[in-house]
């Protein structure tokens, strides 16, 4: 028998000053316990001691010139958490929060992940706390060819398939693309995320936005309601957000918000035309991390050093980073009268946020299935790559839209309650935990 506390005692002691990776744990161990100890056979076979510990921790030195020629160091990383399931698969963040905790921590979410995605995929993930911001695009590159000269050793199609995440998008993906060809002289889908000219996928740019979305419509639809004429709020101003501020829009949805670390946007007319998603591509490409800008472009309000959480919507859609979203903000949202918090981000609201949600039963759906889109697109270029052939944005889109759909069944299968509320973060935790247990037991240690 496993009790929680005993149990996440270990893991503190295992993993001192790693607070975001023992959140993580905690999270899912909190779901499962009970299943676990009604399950004779995860018990015997250690699953959860075995699940919670990385395959391999990879750390690494950069070395690289800035514009002023400058030698710099930073520490590059890669988790490879579990390859049960498939290859490592995840992104790389480039940002200065990271540390080799926030890496863990990442690395595990994402293998239970990946496995909602019903695809071959183990989880990952990489990154350095090199920081993007004010840098130019040659400091970008020599960078990323700086990363990729000591990351090829680790990764291959088969074996570890890394893609983006915060900080690198399809520009850094294109440079890590190009070095590790010229180190290896091969064509082969060891990163995703690449150009559509050069391997990539149509819709995997899209793809986390338009997954959270398609998510969201199955928990409303869940509910008897649709997209139509919803207010949502949305933060960060990314890819992710991007994506999403576009699906929602076409869904006959209202958002009204976006933010940065400067503050958030309140655009009461919507975000709603190509010129306003384009502008956001723009704020990205700039490296300044502010949305400032699109106040004055677009005649909306800009409201500096606070989070958009304040603001009254029927969704809220976290699409920034991790634990950007408190308790305070939780209690805001809920005074306001939100109906769905829809986690985009990785861990994107803190455990006490989570808890007063599933106290007044707003219904909370967790980043592991609701971002689930963007790796899932991922999955399918790797199988378009070993093919040697693309589909059509159409034909990806269609697969996109199954695969959210059956994260959204798994999740109402595993976390419905008697009263009726759905906790989708038990589901998705049960759900991708007993896949990869079950692999486990039937691998063998
Ligand atoms: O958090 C994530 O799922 C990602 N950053 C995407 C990972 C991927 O391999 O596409």
């Amino acid at each position: 028998m496993y009790r929680l506390d005993d149990f996440m005692a270990g893991i503190e002691r295992k993993n001192p000053s790693e607070p975001e990776f023992i959140q993580a744990v905690r999270e899912v161990v909190e779901s499962v316990i009970d299943t676990v100890n009604d399950n004779p056979k995860y018990i015997q076979n250690r699953i959860l001691e075995r699940i919670t510990e990385p395959d391999r921790v990879i750390s690494f030195k950069v070395e690289w010139e800035d514009d002023d020629g400058n030698i710099r160091v930073n520490r590059g990383y890669r988790v490879q958490f579990s390859n049960v399931l498939g290859p490592y698969k995840g992104g790389l963040r480039f940002h200065a929060s990271v540390t080799e905790g926030t890496m863990k921590f990442l690395a595990f979410e994402q293998t239970f992940k990946n496995a909602l995605t019903t695809l071959p995929m183990g989880g990952g993930k990489g990154g350095s706390d090199f920081s993007p911001k004010g840098r130019s695009d040659k400091e970008i590159m020599r960078f990323c060819k700086a990363f990729m000269t000591e990351l090829y050793k680790y990764i291959g199609p088969d074996t570890d398939v890394p893609a983006g995440d915060i900080g690198v998008g399809g520009r850094e993906i294109g440079y890590l693309y190009g070095q590790y060809k010229k180190i290896k002289t091969e064509n082969t889908g060891v990163l995703t995320g690449k150009g559509f000219g050069w391997g990539g996928s149509r819709i995997r740019p899209e793809a986390t936005g338009f997954g959270t979305m398609y998510f969201a419509e199955n928990m409303l639809h869940e509910n008897g309601e649709t997209m139509q004429g919803k207010r949502i709020a949305i933060s960060g101003f990314g890819n992710v957000a991007w994506g999403a501020v576009m699906k929602a829009s076409q869904l006959g949805a209202k958002v009204v918000t976006i933010s940065g670390p400067d503050g958030y946007i309140y655009d009461e007319n919507g975000i709603n035309t190509p010129e306003k998603w384009a502008f956001m591509l723009q704020l990205r490409a700039a490296n300044n991390d502010v949305v400032k800008p699109y106040a004055k472009r677009f005649g909306a309000d800009f409201i500096p050093d606070k989070k958009p959480w304040e603001v009254p919507v029927d969704l809220a859609f976290p699409c920034a980073i991790q634990n950007e979203l408190d308790e305070k903000d939780a209690s805001s949202l809920i005074g306001n009268g939100v109906k769905y918090v829809i986690e985009t981000s990785n861990m994107g609201c803190t455990d006490k946020a989570i808890e007063l949600f599933r106290k007044n039963h707003i219904l909370f759906a967790p980043g592991k299935a609701a971002n689930a889109g963007g790796v899932a697109v991922s999955g399918l270029e790797m199988s378009q790559n070993a093919m040697h052939y693309h589909w059509s944005a159409e034909e990806v889109d269609e697969k996109l839209k199954g695969i959210m759909k059956s994260i959204h069944s798994e999740c109402v299968k595993h976390g419905a309650t008697d009263g009726g509320y759905i906790d989708y973060a038990k589901g998705a935790n049960i759900a991708g935990f007993c896949k990869v247990a079950d692999a486990m037991c039937d691998q063998g240690f």
